[in-house]
């Protein structure tokens, strides 16, 4: 068989976590040939969660599954780490101004940072889910200065996941009909969602549904699908969620399929005007290992406001993280 990977997960005891983990150890993310050592995170509240899972864990008998260890010391965690998806983070509580959610983050996935930064194996690869994900992935990526940049990336992959399985039943095709589509900027509800390009059935998607609703109800949709899905469940997505990391971490090890793209938040290289070292969504392929943003889009007039407005929220959370010291 092949080298065993270290996977790190925080948040191992939230429900993200436990949709996550039991796909990462039965060979989901690199195969059926792959040995897994698992390796959680959790604040001391949540060892306990996380101790239960890994017992979960236990009971599957998966063959691939060689370790699982929890701490809540990420400098432990980290340790030797191939793969982390960094999941836990502080939420919103009532009264919380937009700074303290902020400097609360910057508390978390600065240390963190720092821990992959002394710790992690050279082909670290790092995909931050929790919220704010873009700003935290930052955050994360400047406290870890030895690690190549483009290592760490932001989860948009769910509200791409979002985007292609509600234009396919628009257009009522199968979602393998469907490709092309970018969300582009943060995971934030001024996220855009873009069919400019996208095909649906080997034709335009514009030509297929209304171009009104392609640019309004849609985006909409897309953008609120996680309130959607509380509204309706009780609480936030969690198994899409873990099943979008999946997919995200499996492209950029595996590769994406040939002539197809995704959406992924990753540092700007300039491409599209999107100002450098910003974390924001693009369209890209995975090639040879790594992510490649795809060019030569048109951009038309509808598209550059909305993929300004979002990447003005970004600067916006860039600046203020700069002013409180943390990145
Ligand atoms: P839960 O509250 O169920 O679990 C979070 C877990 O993280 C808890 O067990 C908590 O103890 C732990 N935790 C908190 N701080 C930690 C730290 N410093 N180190 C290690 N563990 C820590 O939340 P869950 O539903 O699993 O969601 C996790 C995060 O994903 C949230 O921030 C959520 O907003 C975010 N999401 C992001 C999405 C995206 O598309 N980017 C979509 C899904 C999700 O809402």
């Amino acid at each position: 068989s092949a080298q065993a990977v270290t996977i790190a997960l925080s948040g191992a005891g939230g429900q993200i976590g436990y949709a996550a983990l039991f796909r990462l150890a039965s060979g989901d993310l690199l195969g059926p040939k792959t040995p897994i050592h698992l390796r959680l995170l959790e604040i001391p509240q949540g060892v306990s969660a996380a101790e239960g899972t890994a017992l979960e864990l236990t009971d599957c008998a998966f063959p691939l599954l060689q370790s699982v260890t929890i701490d809540t010391d990420p400098n432990v965690v980290f340790e030797g780490a191939n793969i982390a998806f960094l999941v836990g983070a502080r939420p919103r509580t009532a009264g919380m101004e937009r700074s303290d959610l902020l400097s609360a983050n910057g508390g978390i996935f600065g240390p963190q940072g720092r821990a992959l930064n002394d710790h992690a194996a050279d082909d670290i690869r790092v995909i931050v889910v929790g919220n704010p994900a873009n700003t935290n992935a930052l955050i994360a990526q400047r406290n870890a200065p030895d690690v190549p940049a483009e290592r760490f990336t932001a989860l948009t992959r769910l509200d791409h996941n979002r985007a292609v399985g509600i234009l396919a039943a628009e257009a009522d095709v199968p979602v393998d009909s469907v490709s092309g589509i970018t969300i582009w900027g943060n995971h934030s509800i001024t996220q855009y969602p873009d069919l400019s390009h996208a095909i649906v059935a080997g034709s335009p998607a514009l030509d297929m549904v209304d171009p009104r609703w392609a640019r309004g109800a849609y985006i909409e949709r897309v953008a609120k699908r996680g309130g959607e899905i509380i509204e309706a469940r009780g609480s936030s997505s969690a198994a899409s969620a873990a099943n979008a990391a999946i997919d995200h971490m499996r492209d950029w090890v595996t590769g994406t399929r040939p002539h197809e793209w995704t959406s992924v938040a990753l540092p700007s290289d300039g491409s599209y005007g999107v100002p450098n070292g910003l974390i924001s969504s693009f369209p890209a392929r995975s090639v040879n290992g790594q992510w490649e943003i795809v060019q030569g889009l048109t951009i038309d007039q509808f598209s550059r406001e909305r993929i300004d407005a979002s990447v003005t929220e970004l600067l916006d959370e860039r600046e203020a993280v700069n002013a409180l010291g943390l990145i």
